[in-house]
């Protein structure tokens, strides 16, 4: 990047923290000073939310960057601190999961439950032969099972590698032969979208350009029919039928917890690696101070998938190490009907919901009489993840969702991070909308020039990270070099995370997407993010996407995908009059250079699994190329929409 970002995107509204939620808080802002003072033995102390074996001698060893290692000498175990610990502290009977499957069937499972099982399941594995070292792959729907699987790898020290259920058999064949797994944990298959949608038959595929593989463990889920080979189990008929006793032996801090697959938009997907005693510090810490979780009476739910990293930390490790109860559904947003997720809040009394933009801005297509049919007034923390939140998109959240008076937490991170870096604290930070604010205590986040120098409030430029933090990975799987050419080569000394960032002039940072994105346009640089918001701020308009596309004037010009609103005419020539008034409205709100060439009203965008919208295959289209790889698409038939739309626009 030649120049800093332009700085587009003007912002004056700030909410307060309700002040009974302030006085009540968990962490209050003495928390930065502190940290500030001796950031090591602020997160020694926060260490101490875990129970150790064996306490560690040194909390960092730095001597040998970018590889770090956290509480050394140190030994604990995951599961333990997730399950064993709850139970011994007489919460065995308490509820650690309502989960909803998407027919409507539920079950629920207390600590004790999810002990036994786990238990069981530790066993099983340690049948097949699997021991402490071993990758295990996960290939699941989002049943209790997942978690099981994933706590009972923990327990036994093998290292899990979660793919998301429904990638391709590419996908999975990729990840498990990168891992080498011995062993596939999966289901018959899971609910999507009102039916019964097969996992197995991946599997097999998988497994057959797999030699590595020795066991798959299959959950019965839908009970289709499925085929059957010798390395086959039934969940049923091994995990359920082994002991419910399992002693959890302690692992080294620093012992592999988990392998997680960025999705790779091009080159080779990288396999994160993170470890034990740092990671779940983390994990633990910020799930405990961003939402604000009271064990005794708050009802948590995550909507993420488990095959995420939000899954990972934010359903799995900070929530089940915080003792919290949480609700876990199985399937899609609108099945069998818009209100679903408003239905779920309503019944299990939620506090606590940690969604995606992606999903804000769904619910805000579909119209605001879905949630009003329901009863939200349980909610009193909202968080977001996973992209930029359009500052309309976190006005809808607070109005529609939060009754205007709930803290938005919106949390910066990535499967490299492996916990919230950047965040408000719920009962501390004046939230601005769409901007996630400061670094978390302990964490030195920065954004900087192309020259590593530390941009003044009002720039723009690259977020870095300027200091280790526990929960860091370690390296990319199989692959030191690469791990240090991707994020520790582009400024000397820094994490780089490759997102763009600006500083307001109070110093609070606005995140404005990855900097492969960022146009250039008439030599301006121009984030993705900025003109996006300024498109959804326009009240006929729900999501956007925009991409710089070769332009032989401009250099790049601005090509805009739009959803419009649920009740917004589009046809014939309202459709064309929308995109005029589009167009100037972009115009007026951040400046003549981000009007956009051309903008195309579309009914989906293409998105990951995880919900992020993939440019990379919008810029194809946008120059008339030919797609590339679209194995991480969450939904393969968008594009020959979007596409077939793109040309008879020409
Ligand atoms: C947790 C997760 C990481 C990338 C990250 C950034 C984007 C995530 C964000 C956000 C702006 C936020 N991202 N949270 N951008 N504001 N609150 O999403 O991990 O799937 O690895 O993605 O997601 O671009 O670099 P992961």
């Amino acid at each position: 990047m030649s120049e800093t970002l332009a700085n587009l995107l003007q912002e004056n509204r700030r909410f307060e923290p309700p002040a009974a939620l302030a006085e009540a808080a968990n962490v209050k802002s003495d928390a930065y000073a502190e940290a500030d003072a001796d950031r090591l033995a602020f997160w020694a102390k926060q260490a101490q939310r875990l129970d150790w074996a064996q306490e560690w001698d040194q909390v960092l060893d730095w001597s040998n960057p970018p590889f770090a290692k956290w509480f050394l000498g140190g030994t604990l175990n995951v599961a333990y601190n997730c399950l064993d610990r709850h139970v011994a502290a007489g919460k065995g009977d308490k509820v650690a999961i309502h989960w909803e499957g998407e027919p409507g069937d539920t079950r629920t499972l207390t600590y004790s439950d999810l002990h036994k099982l786990t238990c069981q399941a530790a066993n099983a594995l340690t049948d097949l032969g699997v021991g402490a070292g071993d990758r295990v792959a996960i290939y699941m729907p989002m049943i209790p099972e997942a978690a099981v699987a994933m706590l009972a790898c923990a327990r036994i020290g093998a290292t899990h590698s979660v793919v998301f259920g429904g990638f391709s058999v590419d996908a999975l064949s990729g990840r498990i032969q990168d891992a080498s797994a011995k062993v596939v944990i999966t289901a018959d298959g899971g609910y999507r979208r009102g039916k019964p949608s097969a996992l197995k038959p991946t599997v097999d595929e998988a497994v057959a350009l797999c030699p590595t593989i020795e066991h798959v463990l299959v959950v019965r889920r839908t009970g289709e029919p499925v085929a059957w080979g010798d390395k086959d189990h039934w969940w049923h008929e091994t995990v359920e039928a082994a002991s419910t006793e399992h002693e959890a032996q302690p692992f080294d801090a620093e012992h592999p917890l988990f392998i997680l697959y960025t999705s790779g938009t091009t080159a080779k997907p990288k396999g994160i690696l993170h470890t034990t005693g740092g990671y779940l510090t983390q994990a633990s810490y910020t799930h405990h101070a961003v939402f604000d979780l009271k064990p005794e009476t708050d009802v948590y739910w995550c909507t993420a998938d488990i095959g995420w990293v939000t899954g990972h930390s934010y359903i799995v490790y900070g929530p089940l190490s915080n003792g919290a109860t949480q609700v876990m559904y199985e399937g899609t947003p609108d099945t069998p009907h818009k209100g679903r997720f408003w239905d779920i809040v309503d019944r299990y009394g939620v506090t606590i919901l940690y969604t995606a933009p992606t999903l804000i801005r769904t619910m805000m297509k579909w119209g605001d009489e879905f949630p009003a049919a329901a009863n939200l007034s349980s909610l009193r923390v909202l968080g977001s993840v996973g992209e930029p939140i359009n500052p309309e998109a976190w006005m809808w959240y607070r109005k529609n969702i939060g009754h205007e008076n709930t803290p938005i937490v919106d949390t910066w991170w990535q499967t490299e991070t492996g916990a919230i870096m950047i965040s408000p604290l719920p009962g501390v930070t004046a939230t601005k909308p769409g901007s996630a604010m400061r670094p978390l205590p302990g964490i030195s986040a920065d954004v900087v020039d192309d020259e590593g120098r530390s941009v003044p409030d009002g720039g723009g430029g690259f977020l870095v990270l300027r200091e280790p933090w526990p929960s860091m990975l370690r390296t990319i799987w199989g692959d030191d070099q690469r791990f240090i050419d991707t994020y520790w080569s582009r400024f000397q000394g820094m994490y780089f995370a490759g997102d763009g960032a600006k500083k307001d002039d109070d110093g609070d940072l606005w995140l404005l997407g990855r900097v492969d994105d960022v146009m250039l346009v008439s030599g301006h640089n121009i984030s993705t993010t900025e003109v996006e918001s300024a498109l959804v701020s326009h009240p006929s308009v729900a999501e956007a996407a925009v991409v710089g596309a070769t332009d032989p004037t401009t250099g790049q010009a601005i090509v805009a995908f739009t959803i419009p609103r649920g009740s917004v005419d589009t046809a014939g020539d309202a459709g064309e009059a929308l995109i005029k008034e589009l167009r100037d409205h972009v115009s007026k709100t951040l400046g003549p250079i981000a009007k956009p060439r051309q903008i195309m009203l579309v009914a989906e965008l293409p998105k990951t699994r995880s919900g992020k919208i993939m440019r990379r295959l919008l810029r194809d289209v946008a120059e008339h190329r030919s797609l590339g790889d679209v194995t991480t698409l969450q939904d393969s038939t968008v594009m020959e929409l979007i596409s077939d739309g793109m040309k008879s626009a020409k």
